[in-house]
């Protein structure tokens, strides 16, 4: 049984209708070794926190393993990625930084 042209023409129309473009968070990981003072700058400096909600992500993530930093888009998500995976290298702490599709 064949599809009616009618058929074909909505499931076109169905495809073109724009989609929300896919977030992706990004997620500080805990370790034994960044100061907390240090990644409190990062949560300030790349995620725009004022030190108070900072210190709150941070003790978050120091106690429960990781946290997440914000909601991006794949470019946006992945250029803070790296901007704080840079920036910790360059100051010899090992924080990773990562992100992952919601
Ligand atoms: N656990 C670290 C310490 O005790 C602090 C820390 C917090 C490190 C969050 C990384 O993503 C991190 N100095």
């Amino acid at each position: 049984q064949s599809e009616s042209q009618t058929d074909v023409t909505l499931r076109e129309k169905e495809l073109q209708k724009v989609q929300p473009p896919a977030m992706y968070q990004v997620v500080l990981n805990n370790d034994d070794y960044t100061p907390m003072d240090f990644v409190v700058e990062v949560l300030q400096k790349f995620f725009s926190y004022n030190v108070d909600r900072a210190t709150q992500i941070m003790l978050d993530i120091h106690y429960q393993g990781k946290g997440i930093c914000g909601v991006f888009t794949a470019e946006i998500a992945e250029m803070k990625t790296l901007l704080v995976n840079t920036y910790a290298k360059d100051n010899d702490h090992p924080l990773l930084c990562t992100s992952e599709k919601v």
